[in-house]
């Protein structure tokens, strides 16, 4: 893993070593804001509570006794690839690896809401995490948050999130939120609270911190910036595992160019690859199968003809024809990097 920050820990894969379609435990990205919570699993409880006609608090051992579903997903952090953008973004400079593919065992959060009877009036489910501390921008409540996000009920109802307790077969790993955390495939990360300890279902959208000052971005309509919105679905990307950044290729030997693709969902159409900084491309292979919102694993063979430097880039184009931009969207700050990401390497 590469060291990004520690206390709290932001760690990330190294890309370079993507090698098949699950991401072992012990290489997948740490994304946190606040120190680890140390929780008992004997202990532990998660209350859920607010718009519903029956409140509960539920344990570990009643919970994994519920019917369990496993779904495998790409975990994307909002701010993977930061360091890419020109000029410097604040924020952890993440490169190729806040990003994972795993298999999540669980238990539908849907399960969870209908045990509960949520209200006619409710809108969102808000997922509240056990650690806490002081929030980072100026604009900031005065005492210490718990990490939350919320989930339209919409999502929060769909078959595929889940809170989970395993991860990859393995009871859930400490950093990646022991012992329950949630998984909502699809969107970027921030909405996969980790140490979950309360569900709160609210009859108005959830305001938090961490889905208005963070992970929030303007959009701009008739030259207005009218209206400040949550991050929420993936977008569209894929990227280089193989070459490196920098990596030396030598002359002439044929070379397999390797990566991942993913989007909101996994209907990925194509990849491409271009050698020439995106003069031209050429069709890369689509690997194994599609998986739902799992990341498609593709390859491309090149022999590199001539020394020197050359930017290697990749473009995925889903199934309703959407393709990769060749920039960044100034109004999505430092997230949502998603574009070409020229990859420079030395051929000699
Ligand atoms: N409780 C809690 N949940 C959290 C976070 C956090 O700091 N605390 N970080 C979020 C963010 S921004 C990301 S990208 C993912 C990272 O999950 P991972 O560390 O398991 O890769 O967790 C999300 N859930
Ligand atoms: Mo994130």
């Amino acid at each position: 893993m590469i060291i990004r920050q520690t206390q709290p820990d932001n760690l990330e894969s190294v890309f370079n070593e993507l090698d098949g379609q699950w991401t072992p435990n012990a290489a997948f990205y740490i994304r946190d804001h606040f120190p680890v919570p140390a929780l008992d699993p004997e202990t532990w409880r998660l209350r859920v509570e607010g718009s519903v006609d029956h409140p509960f608090e539920i344990s570990l051992a009643e919970l994994r006794s519920m019917p369990a579903t496993t779904y495998g997903c790409v975990l994307e952090c909002a701010g993977n690839s930061r360091v890419f953008l020109v000029p410097k973004r604040d924020g952890v400079q993440w490169e190729l690896g806040a990003v994972g593919c795993a298999q999540w065992t669980g238990v539908p959060l849907s399960a969870i809401l209908d045990r509960a009877g949520v209200r006619e009036s409710a809108v969102e489910v808000v997922l509240e995490g056990a650690d806490r501390g002081e929030a980072e921008k100026s604009s900031r409540p005065k005492d210490e948050i718990a990490y939350s996000h919320s989930l339209p009920l919409e999502k929060a109802r769909r078959p595929e999130v889940l809170l989970a307790y395993e991860m990859n077969g393995a009871p859930l790993p400490r950093p990646h939120g022991f012992p329950v955390r949630a998984v909502v495939p699809g969107w970027y990360a921030m909405c996969s609270v980790k140490w979950l300890q309360r569900i709160l279902v609210v009859d108005r959208p959830f305001q938090g911190y961490f889905k208005t000052v963070e992970y929030a971005y303007w959009t701009s309509n008739d030259g207005i910036p009218q209206e400040r919105l949550p991050l929420s679905e993936m977008a569209l990307k894929s990227e280089i595992a193989r070459p490196a950044i920098r990596e030396s290729l030598p002359m002439g030997r044929p070379y397999r160019v390797y990566g991942a693709a993913w989007g909101p969902d996994s209907r990925i159409a194509k990849v491409e690859v271009s050698v020439d900084g995106g003069d031209t491309w050429q069709d890369a292979k689509l690997l194994g199968e599609s998986i739902d919102h799992g990341w498609r694993l593709w390859e491309f063979w090149w022999t590199p003809e001539r020394p020197g430097q050359h930017t290697v880039l990749s473009r995925a184009t889903d199934a309703e024809g959407t393709m990769q931009p060749a920039e960044h969207d100034l109004n999505h700050e430092g997230y949502v990097v998603h574009h070409t990401l020229p990859i420079q390497v030395d051929v000699g």
